[in-house]
């Protein structure tokens, strides 16, 4: 039986809970996102100017090269994600690109326009903070949150050896699971955890790929242990509905 592309995408989802997009960001929206990382890199230098020094070098070099060695020996300092200090102008040429939005539609089920969660970032990731910050295997609509629907979109802004998500396929479809707060990380409990860690993948996406996934999934971020500064962006996409019932979210 024949079956177009965006219901194949469409059934791939349903089944297994995640879709990649391949060079799905066009040059220009992949230049946005670096030019937002340089200017994240700025404010980040300028804001820990007191605490961190930094060689004149650094300040005429690459992004990655600054963030590097202006934290090298600093490395908390480094932040992990950012929300406040985004252009939203560069999560709005994303979330409506025609084809996230409309798949994302399709997926919630939406007459209504889809609005943006309240969580979105643009995160920095310094080599080798495995053990540091990184978050472990949770679902975004999880216990705390149990009634949320979201289709989460996630896509790298360095390549694919800075580390990136790991997923654990079909996990969707057990809907929410009882986590456990016990540090270091809000996680999904080791006792149902074990019982699907098999089935894990890593999605080896590179710039101007993409992945969009469901609201129950398994997911974790992956260490990055390359000599480079990991970033990447992600949001979610609401209904327009649950936006008004819980109040969470922006409309772009
Ligand atoms: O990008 C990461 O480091 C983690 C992303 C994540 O866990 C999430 O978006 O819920």
């Amino acid at each position: 039986m024949y079956m177009s592309t965006e219901n194949k995408l469409f059934q791939q989802f349903h089944d297994e809970g995640y879709v990649v997009f391949k060079n799905a960001l066009n040059a220009d929206l992949l230049n946005k996102l670096n030019q937002q990382c340089e200017q994240l890199t700025d404010l980040y230098m300028e804001k820990y100017s007191n605490i961190v020094s930094c060689s004149s070098r650094s300040l005429r070099e690459t992004k990655d090269f600054k963030l590097l060695d202006f934290f090298n020996n600093n490395r908390n300092y480094c932040p992990r994600a950012n929300r406040k200090d985004i252009d939203l102008d560069v999560i709005k040429n994303l979330f409506y690109e025609t084809r996230f939005y409309s798949f994302a539609k399709k997926v919630l089920s939406s007459e209504d326009e889809l609005v943006l969660f309240q969580e979105y970032s643009i995160r920095s990731v310094v080599p080798h903070s495995f053990s540091e910050n990184i978050t472990g295997w949770h679902q975004d609509a999880s216990d705390k949150n149990p009634d949320l629907e979201m289709v989460i979109f996630w896509a790298p802004i360095s390549g694919a050896e800075t580390g990136g998500l790991k997923i654990i396929p079909k996990s969707h479809r057990l809907g929410v699971v009882e986590h456990s707060d016990t540090p270091p990380f809000y996680h999904v409990k080791n006792a149902i955890l074990d019982n699907y860690l098999d089935g894990e993948i890593s999605l080896e996406l590179e710039p101007g790929d993409c992945v969009m996934f469901h609201h129950h999934m398994f997911h974790t971020a992956r260490a990055n242990l390359s000599n480079k500064i990991r970033w990447s962006i992600d949001f979610r996409y609401q209904t327009l509905s649950q936006f008004e019932r819980k109040r969470v979210g922006l409309i772009l």
